[in-house]
């Protein structure tokens, strides 16, 4: 130290996701029709491009998805009409009439991609199934959850011949967890249980949610999810990993103990909602990476690059019980 001075640090930001320097990486300017947010998108890699569903509130406050495509995975076009609009006709009008929201995509081996989303009406809120090839056509297969359930996640692969999925449903007794759901054929689902619980007076306590499809690593298959803590400023909504069995998923080996990512830059902390990172999805990188996408305050898109390994080690030995109390 020269001169005996102390030498000061930058206030280091998360310690595990590394932000993309050029954040927001797509706002509702990029958006060639009229939107007043982008937000919490799905994001897969498809023919060599990265293409990203991602969320958009119209001026008259409700939901679709958009879609952007990418060759760098930072730098995204978004094409010129919405992806996925509210259905018109048959059961899909009746429970999507209020819009349609944080939608996920699973890549399933030779069976194209699986798109989770929440459909809204005056029925609550419940999960509908689609299925793209091409990014170009969607096809919607059923509603698969009654109200009112948000956040499914599908893993990439079967198990034993099932489909298997995290959702979130919520009861006073039991509020807002992580359960693990099975289904032969993607319609009809069971055999459901709790895996993951809110930990008391901890970042997460309030809830724990499924955020981005989870990616399969030697060690396990890594859930980034999202965790909400309730202030007398309103809720603060940050993101956590867990680690889940390779062969059997409602097996959690670990949940890291810290999260690894909270709403910290100015974009992330006012907006639409305050104080929200939130994903949907994250892509692993062949350089061992994974980068996370996130929605800043329900209001912009934003991405950073995490090492995989150093999530299973965060999942494995700084870990806290999936099921506390
Ligand atoms: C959740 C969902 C998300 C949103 C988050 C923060 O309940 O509505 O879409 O990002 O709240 O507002």
């Amino acid at each position: 130290m020269k001169g005996g001075s102390i030498p000061i640090r930058p206030m280091s930001k998360s310690p595990v996701v590394k932000r993309y320097k050029r954040n927001p990486i797509l706002t509702k300017d990029d958006v060639p029709y009229p939107v007043a947010t982008v937000h919490n998108a799905g994001v897969v890699k498809h023919n060599g491009q990265y293409v990203m569903l991602f969320r958009s509130h119209r001026h008259n406050g409700r939901s679709i998805i958009g879609k952007a495509v990418s060759t760098d995975g930072i730098h995204f076009k978004v094409v010129a009409e919405p992806f996925l609009t509210p259905a018109t006709e048959g059961i899909f009008a009746e429970y999507e009439a209020f819009g349609v929201e944080d939608l996920r995509i699973c890549p399933m081996p030779e069976e194209g991609y699986l798109l989770t989303y929440s459909g809204y009406s005056p029925h609550g809120v419940r999960i509908i199934l689609a299925r793209t090839y091409d990014f170009k056509k969607v096809e919607r297969i059923a509603p698969i959850s009654q109200a009112d359930m948000r956040n499914v996640i599908i893993f990439p692969q079967k198990f034993n011949g099932k489909y298997v999925r995290l959702d979130r449903p919520h009861s006073e007794i039991s509020p807002w967890s992580i359960w693990i759901s099975f289904s032969p054929d993607l319609v009809h689902w069971g055999n459901s249980r709790v895996i993951m619980k809110p930990a008391k007076y901890h970042w997460d306590e309030m809830k724990v949610g499924p955020g981005a499809t989870p990616i399969r690593t030697d060690d396990g298959w890594l859930h980034i999810f999202h965790g909400v803590y309730s202030t007398m400023d309103g809720s603060v909504y940050r993101l956590g990993v867990a680690l889940h069995d390779l062969n059997d998923p409602s097996r959690i080996l670990g949940v890291a103990d810290d999260w690894i990512l909270q709403p910290e830059d100015p974009w992330e902390i006012a907006g639409y909602v305050h104080n929200v990172v939130f994903t949907c999805g994250a892509i692993p990188e062949e350089n061992g990476t994974v980068r996370i996408y996130w929605g800043g305050a329900d209001t912009v898109m934003c991405t950073g690059v995490a090492d995989i390994s150093r999530l299973v080690e965060l999942c494995l030995h700084h870990s806290r019980p999936p099921m506390p109390n």
